[in-house]
């Protein structure tokens, strides 16, 4: 069904592979779709509890595939109706969605890694705002989260100069949640994205919707929208479950509803 990517669901987790590894998976039309097709799938299918997006061989993702950029070439045309619709179902996705960046995430492929909940970086992993080298913006949400994962100094200079950093550094920056040596990046990768899937999904989903505007909102805005949102929680089976396995001494088994 996919050819530009590996699609497969395993033990509550959507494994959503980047399959371009000669190009070091960079984007082209047809994969930005297929991300698309392949997150609006999980979203709406009821056994995914978390979404992993990795990359096959050695890069995680080089961003645009500069082979199909030429002269007659709307960049903005291209953002809004190839990156905006992917860019917007990971943000939209009322599930948790790992990166697990396992080589250089470059580009638009950084923007991608930033459009999710987590980073997992590989030892080999690291990541380049590459735009700059090719005389571009950093686009795909990138300065937006960039520069609230980093700050306003940090992401200026690892947007206008454009350098690499890698996977430690990227922690200390706080760029990435967790470095993973490369014995046991495959190992470590599964046990975080199933630890993910057995948690509380519908709770996961309110508690994104609260970070993607907390900044944004004014303090009593932010009360109406924790309000609605916890109102929401409040009626689900995870809820009572917690709630009953603490009465009963025992650990909760929460079923994503
Ligand atoms: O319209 C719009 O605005 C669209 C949105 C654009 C957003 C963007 O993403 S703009 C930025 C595009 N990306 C880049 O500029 C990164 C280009 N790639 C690199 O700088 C380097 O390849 C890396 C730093 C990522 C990795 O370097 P290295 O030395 O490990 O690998 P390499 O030898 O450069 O690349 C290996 C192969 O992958 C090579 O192909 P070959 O020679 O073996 O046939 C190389 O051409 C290919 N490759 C790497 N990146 C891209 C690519 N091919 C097409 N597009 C790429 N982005």
């Amino acid at each position: 069904m996919y050819e530009t990517i590996r699609y497969e669901v395993t033990d509550g987790v959507a494994w959503l592979r980047l399959n371009r590894p000669d190009k070091l998976n960079a984007f082209t039309e047809q994969m930005n779709k297929e991300i698309t097709t392949a997150i609006k799938s999980a979203a709406a299918d009821e056994q995914v509890r978390c979404i992993v997006l990795t990359g096959v061989g050695r890069a995680f993702c080089a961003g645009q595939d500069l082979a199909s950029v030429d002269e007659q070439m709307d960049h903005g045309e291209v953002l809004r109706n190839q990156y905006g619709p992917m860019l917007k179902a990971i943000r939209q996705l009322e599930k948790p969605i790992v990166a697990a960046v396992n080589g250089v995430a470059a580009g638009a492929g950084f923007s991608l890694a930033l459009a999710c909940d987590f980073r997992l970086v590989s030892e080999r992993a690291s990541f380049l705002n590459a735009f700059i080298h090719v005389g571009l913006i950093p686009d795909s949400g990138n300065l937006h989260v960039l520069t609230k994962l980093v700050g306003q100094a940090k992401a200026a200079e690892l947007s206008i100069l454009g350098e690499k950093v890698q996977a430690a550094e990227a922690v200390q920056l706080g760029l990435a949640n967790r470095l993973i040596a490369v014995d046991e990046w495959e190992a470590e990768v599964s046990a975080f994205a199933e630890r993910l899937a057995a948690l509380p999904t519908k709770a996961i989903g309110l508690i994104k919707r609260s970070l993607n505007v907390a900044t944004e909102l004014s303090y009593e805005e932010f009360l109406e929208q924790e309000a609605q949102g916890q109102r929401i929680a409040g009626l689900t089976a995870d809820h009572r479950e917690g709630v009953t396995a603490f009465m009963e001494k025992r650990k909760p088994v929460f079923i994503g509803k």
